[in-house]
């Protein structure tokens, strides 16, 4: 029989670990956390895996039923990823503003730490991964100052675990807190439950029966020590 397609989710987890974006094995977060796992969007870096990427973002934002008046991007990783969610927007009949802000202030030219159209109204802030959420208040910072409002967030994966907050964990992840505390709507293309639904349906799908994923247990047991439930 044909194989179902899986959904969009798991989709993009293969899709990620085809394009070793997502990779296992050891590393540390930057909350000093010893992850089995790790999701580097900067390695989406060829024109093809772009243009997978921007359809995954703006289906996940239009699944989500996200609203928004305009896409900020923040510096740096988020530019070029706002900046191809953008772009499929418009592809896909919604074309809306866009902006970014740069890191250091220009003192000549332009000047100004912003680019792109005038941040108003409803915006839409695009970014890859976020663990301990400092970014996104950051992002917020710049969005309310310049007279607009932010109002929702777009990842490619929520990784589900606590935030920490001076150093210490807290019972929420970065993502609850920003739904919850800051009002946000967030959409994530995929979550540390997605990876792990991926790595079962690697080892259960087929008839022939393959080795279980050799990280299945070892990102269980980092869900167990590190996760939030949601
Ligand atoms: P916050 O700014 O604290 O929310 O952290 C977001 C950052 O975590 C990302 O921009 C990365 O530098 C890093 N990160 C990943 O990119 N992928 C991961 O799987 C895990 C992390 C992380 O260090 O927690």
């Amino acid at each position: 029989h044909t194989p179902q397609p899986l959904p969009q989710a798991q989709d993009f987890v293969q899709f990620a670990i085809e394009s070793g974006v997502l990779r296992f094995g050891e590393f540390i977060t930057k909350a000093g956390r010893k992850s089995p796992y790790f999701f580097n969007a900067g390695l989406f870096n060829q024109g093809h895996q772009l243009v997978r990427l921007g359809q995954f973002y703006a289906n996940a934002i239009l699944q989500g039923a996200v609203e928004f008046d305009m896409v900020f991007g923040p510096a740096y990783k988020g530019i070029p990823l706002a900046a191809i969610v953008t772009a499929e927007l418009a592809r896909q009949g919604r074309s809306v503003p866009f902006a970014y802000n740069r890191k250091e202030a220009k003192d000549h030219g332009e000047g100004g730490l912003l680019v792109g159209a005038p941040l108003q109204g409803r915006v839409l802030i695009v970014d890859d991964v976020i663990s301990a959420g400092t970014a996104v208040r950051e992002s917020m910072a710049l969005i309310r100052a310049a007279g607009a409002t932010p109002h929702a967030l777009a990842i490619a994966l929520d990784r589900q675990e606590k935030a920490t907050e001076n150093g210490q964990d807290v019972p929420y992840s970065a993502v609850q807190y920003a739904r919850r505390q800051m009002g946000l709507q967030v959409c994530a293309i995929a979550t540390l439950t997605d990876v792990l639904g991926y790595l079962q349906a690697v080892q259960t799908d087929t008839a022939t029966a393959p080795p279980l994923h050799p990280y299945r247990e070892q990102v269980q047991a980092y869900r167990q020590r590190y996760g939030v439930d949601g």
